[in-house]
């Protein structure tokens, strides 16, 4: 595992195989059916909490467009038993060993934070412009440094279901401010025609069952084609190292729904104490929280 740090401390992101997120045949059919459950509500208009084409960052839960690029809060006990196997995946071994390995913690110090799932539109192509989740575009050199600097206490994944192709990221630009180049290619709040013109930005390919593990803050975008499949499950984790400093981006989301107690008695008990970590994070704020980023 020390290799897999080394690889997404230098790059900002790291690809896993299959074996080491999910064990067997078995769990992976079973997130696959709960993937696909959800996406069904998703696009029936039964489950609200979506992400839909033409908006790129939170809040989401606005109206609007039909299409959703993502669905929200798939850990929700309204989802039932698909957002049991979610959740049980999220707080399993496997998952909390490698989030551990990677950000440097013990898994009394793991908090629980998003989880989420990226769809492909029914009937557009969409794509999201080039940015750090928590840094924005107008940020200046030294905002960027000081942002990239405080960036070191959880992680960000997406484990693919279906073959994906849709996230693209600049390696390196976990650690560094942009050059005046890319910074050109991310200050606007228009997609790109081409994610390749940014200069340094490579396509990443996951086969079903592999997972990326990456910094949120390296520059990263996603493109959604309603031509091929997409079910990819898309989550962060932190650890309370950080204290306060995921806050923004993982409250943003709006998870409220979270602090009730049929979520919490749905878990086990670490995934209880990840809770309890998170909902002490927030009761450590004061005023609010706002956005990362502008629509
Ligand atoms: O679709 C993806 O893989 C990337 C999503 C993304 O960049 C985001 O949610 O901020």
């Amino acid at each position: 595992m020390e290799e897999y740090r080394t690889i997404y401390d230098t790059q900002g992101y790291v690809v896993l195989p299959r074996t080491l997120l999910i064990p067997s045949q078995d769990v992976f059919d079973a997130l696959l059916t709960a993937a696909n459950n959800i996406a069904a509500k998703t696009r029936s208009g039964a489950w609200p909490h979506r992400r839909i084409v033409g908006r790129q960052f939170p809040p989401f839960d606005l109206e609007g467009e039909d299409d959703a690029w993502g669905v929200q809060h798939v850990m929700h006990p309204d989802l039932a038993g698909d957002a049991k196997v979610l959740a049980e995946w999220y707080t399993s071994p496997e998952v909390c060993k490698v989030v551990c390995t990677l950000v440097g913690c013990r898994e009394e110090e793991l908090q629980m934070e998003l989880f989420n799932l990226l769809i492909n539109p029914q009937s557009h192509n969409f794509a999201l412009r080039w940015h750090r989740d928590d840094i924005r575009g107008d940020a200046t050199t030294e905002d960027e440094e000081n942002g990239l600097a405080a960036w070191n206490f959880g992680v960000q994944w997406n484990t693919a279901l279906y073959k994906d192709s849709c996230l693209y990221v600049v390696p390196g630009t976990h650690k560094v401010p942009r050059t005046s180049a890319q910074r050109a290619h991310s200050s606007t709040l228009d997609p790109p025609e081409n994610p390749l013109d940014m200069p340094g930005s490579i396509p990443l390919t996951l086969q079903p069952g592999e997972t990326v593990f990456y910094n949120s803050n390296i520059l990263h975008l996603g493109t959604y084609t309603s031509a091929t499949p997409r079910a990819t499950l898309h989550a962060c984790m932190g650890s309370t190292q950080g204290g306060s400093s995921r806050a923004r981006n993982v409250l943003q989301h709006g998870l409220e729904w979270m602090e009730e107690n049929r979520f919490k008695e749905g878990l086990d008990e670490k995934g209880r104490a990840m809770l309890e970590r998170t909902l002490m994070m927030k009761e450590g704020l004061s005023g609010e929280v706002g956005y990362s980023l502008v629509n």
